[in-house]
């Protein structure tokens, strides 16, 4: 049994577009209006799958939900004429940021020795909210081995959950028993807060985890207000090593010690705001970023080209790699389409740590079946959809075609 971390990157859907519906997600705030380049994001993630795999690492994908979801328009009596935000609802191409899909605690830290999914609410948006049970129906194809895996409903609306985005997990390597971290936000301030620490404990009681190996971290309030709707925008883990803003959590030098306490060879990168700061890292999303072991044992950031094209983040990394710290590679990939709602190389993936031979094939990525993806995606996905596109028949169509033929080209029709 070899025990890897696979991440499983959300294809772009073909109904990729802007319409700003993510209050307290200042690029998706910003980008609101803009024409949108489905066909292009989507080469650019598969880029970066590729990319992934080229360093030697294990690549899973999962598929883009069914768009618009007119069940979801049915059952709040809409037909998409009404108001322009549900209908753009039922169009998102959300499903693509995979860090949202599910909480994920490998068979090392569970009590069954199974590794369980949690599927995530995403209730506090109303565009996200649709995404779970189709969502659910694809994680118990994928890890349909019950000796492996356990996949759970998500948690009830009362709580929200934003699944792996507010949840980190250290180890001393993937395989060991890790401690997992639960970040949860309070509301009160401008933006909402989508994690509820409800969610966080009732996810760590549901897979079973070991209370001395969970700790339930509260996010600083003024990192959420700053535009960190998720943490995962202000900290990354990867096995022993932290990568974090100074300003991240609520009770920094409290988490640290608590992190410490639990696994002694932690090792933490705390970024001080004096050289970047909140705004700088919200900009550059220099932590949403992926933080990998490369087959040799080093470790890599994968991060947007923004951040290295940020005046004051670029030379940051460049003291971080001259500091000889843990983190020995910075390797920056464009994933501006996503980028401009929000979502970061790392939002648009969901890591799993489990040995590729338990999980269903037809979600691994080989050369061959990318080069298949690309051709369905050069041929099928719109060039640009304009916001004033949303909801017309035409497009709807050539959605849904574009998306049962990559289903179909998959041999996982199943989903349609
Ligand atoms: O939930 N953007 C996503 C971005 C998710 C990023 N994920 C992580 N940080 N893990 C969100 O805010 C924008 C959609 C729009 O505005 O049309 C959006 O949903």
């Amino acid at each position: 049994m070899t025990m890897v971390e696979i991440n499983f990157d959300g294809i772009i859907g073909p109904s990729h577009n802007y319409a700003g519906l993510s209050l307290g997600n200042l690029a998706s705030a910003s980008h609101a209006g803009d024409l949108a380049y489905p066909r292009a994001a989507a080469l650019q993630g598969l880029a970066k799958m590729r990319h992934n795999m080229a360093l030697g690492l294990v690549q899973g994908f999962l598929l883009p939900l069914p768009r618009p979801n007119t069940a979801f328009l049915a059952a709040i009596g809409a037909d998409g004429t009404e108001d322009r935000r549900l209908n753009a609802a039922a169009w998102s191409a959300s499903s693509m940021w995979t860090a949202n899909a599910a909480t994920v605690s490998p068979a090392a830290d569970t009590a069954d020795g199974r590794c369980h999914l949690t599927a995530a609410n995403l209730v506090t948006m109303p565009h996200r909210s649709q995404e779970w049970p189709d969502t659910v129906k694809q994680l118990r194809l994928a890890f349909a081995d019950s000796a492996h895996f356990a996949v759970h409903d998500a948690v009830p609306p009362c709580f929200g959950d934003e699944g792996a985005a507010n949840h980190m997990r250290m180890a001393a390597s993937h395989d060991a028993p890790g401690l997992e971290i639960f970040v949860y936000g309070t509301s009160g301030g401008a933006f909402p807060a989508r994690q509820h620490q409800e969610a966080s404990r009732a996810v760590a009681r549901l897979h079973r985890l070991d209370p001395a190996r969970t700790l339930f971290v509260e996010q600083n309030p003024e990192a959420i207000a700053a535009g960190a709707f998720h943490n995962d925008v202000v900290a990354v883990a990867n096995e022993r090593v932290l990568f974090t803003h100074e300003q991240a959590f609520a009770d920094p030098a409290g988490t640290y010690a608590a992190i410490r306490d639990r696994l002694p060879e932690a090792e933490f990168v705390v970024v001080p705001a004096a050289e970047v700061s909140l705004a700088d890292a919200i900009q550059s999303y220099l932590f949403n970023a992926q933080l990998l072991t490369l087959p040799s044992g080093e470790m890599a950031l994968v991060v947007p080209s923004e951040a290295i094209e940020h005046s004051r983040v670029r030379p940051y990394l460049d003291r971080m790699l001259a500091g000889n710290g843990p983190i020995r590679t910075v390797l920056p990939v464009d994933v501006r389409q996503s980028m401009a709602n929000g979502g970061g190389p790392a939002c648009l993936r969901l890591r799993v740590v489990a040995d590729p031979a338990t999980v269903d094939p037809r979600f691994l990525l080989d050369e061959a079946k990318a080069s298949r993806i690309e051709e369905i995606i050069q041929r099928e996905w719109p060039e640009s959809i304009a916001p004033e596109q949303v909801g017309s028949a035409l497009l709807a169509e050539r959605v849904i075609a574009a998306r049962l033929l990559l289903l179909d080209a998959l041999d996982l029709s199943e989903l349609a």
